[in-house]
């Protein structure tokens, strides 16, 4: 008992200990953007919106979504994955070449749009995915552990991978980063199961720390993404700290039913809510979706039901891989009239709705 007590007082103390933020200028406006944005109502994301679609892939030339071949309308916010970065690899986990996804946040930062990336990093000890659960990754790649130094050459692959993404002014684009998601759900090598709650929050303060600090990527804002959870409790068991998320996350995809998914949702998003208002800290569903949109009014039956007056800032929805993989309509598919229609109600806000005007018009 007695070590017990005194072990968990040394993980409080080093989950402490970290510096205080640094959050670059542009991050900060980012920030105030988006609590402008949620006055507004909820932003449409989509992950790897312009990279590709069903039946295209974009070869660098292009600025499309299938999302804009709908509605005539581009999301605000795009998600984009640096999985297999940290192998030095040229393309993503998803075949997406990174020269494409920095050049894809220019354009989106440019026309005013939201990036968020998440990281499907590979398993440090067994060289597998992001799935492939062996060892206990997390215990060893903490300061003073066997891969630290590793994971400290990671660290510093991805900070220069941001800070290369600028702005005209040559300023890195403020960027959402929302490392080690969906961490209560036994999937993940850094997921429940595989380390402890505090072993998790040291590493999430100490990967925070050395981006902004050691490798000057302050232009990152961050965001905690637990998967489904059924209580406040269970939405905090990993929360790192106040001073190191800026958004309140949640990931929930429909697996079932509509009614037991919006059932969960709701009561989700009311424990995030009342978090947020706590807190003062934005919220967002930062992933969702329903595979192959299988319900044709999904759009305005589910997803609007409970997000129109939610208070979310963001709903950002998976990739469209292929026709047995994908989370947003496209030309002809059976629900994409109903996205159009979801589309036309004032508060569900794209590209052009969220970007400062005088971005919006310089882009043109
Ligand atoms: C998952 C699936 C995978 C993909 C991964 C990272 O949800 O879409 O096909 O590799 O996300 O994008």
């Amino acid at each position: 008992m007695g070590s017990c007590k005194s072990l968990k007082k040394v993980n409080t103390v080093s989950v402490r200990t970290t510096k205080p933020r640094k959050i670059s200028p542009e991050a900060q406006n980012l920030y105030k953007r988006l609590q402008e944005t949620t006055e507004k109502g909820y932003a449409f994301g989509h992950q790897d919106a312009t990279a590709y679609g069903i039946g295209w892939k974009n070869d660098g030339t292009l600025f499309k979504s299938d999302l804009h071949e709908i509605t005539g309308q581009h999301p605000a916010v795009h998600g984009f994955d640096i999985g297999h970065l940290e192998l030095g690899w040229e393309y993503n986990l998803d075949t997406v070449p990174f020269t494409l996804i920095q050049n894809q946040i220019k354009k989106i930062h440019q026309k005013g749009g939201v990036i968020t990336i998440s990281w499907h990093a590979s398993n440090p000890i067994s060289g597998g995915d992001s799935w492939n659960r062996k060892g206990k990754p997390i215990k060893k790649l903490l300061s003073g552990r066997r891969l630290h130094k590793t994971y400290k050459t990671w660290l510093a692959g991805i900070a220069g991978f941001f800070n290369n993404i600028k702005d005209d002014q040559g300023r890195p684009i403020p960027i959402i980063f929302r490392p080690f998601h969906e961490m209560n759900k036994p999937w993940f090598w850094w997921g429940k199961g595989k380390c402890s709650a505090d072993e998790y929050k040291r590493f999430w303060r100490e990967t925070v720390d050395l981006l902004t600090h050691e490798f000057s990527a302050d232009q990152l804002l961050f965001a905690y993404s637990p998967d489904a959870f059924d209580s406040r409790e269970a939405y905090l068991e990993y929360y790192p700290g106040d001073d190191i998320v800026d958004i309140l996350g949640m990931d929930l995809y429909q697996h079932w039913t509509a009614k037991s998914f919006s059932k969960n949702l709701n009561d989700e998003l009311k424990v995030i809510a009342q978090l947020g208002k706590e807190k003062q800290k934005l919220y967002a569903l930062t992933e969702s979706g329903l595979n192959k949109v299988r319900i044709s009014d999904w759009w305005t039956k589910v997803i609007d039901q409970q997000l129109a007056n939610s208070g979310i800032t963001w709903a950002l929805f998976w990739r469209n891989a292929r026709k047995s993989h994908h989370f947003v309509s496209y030309p002809g598919h059976k629900s994409a009239s109903d996205l159009m229609q979801l589309a036309q109600k004032d508060y569900v806000l794209f590209l052009e709705d969220i970007a400062p005007t005088e971005v919006s018009s310089e882009a043109q």
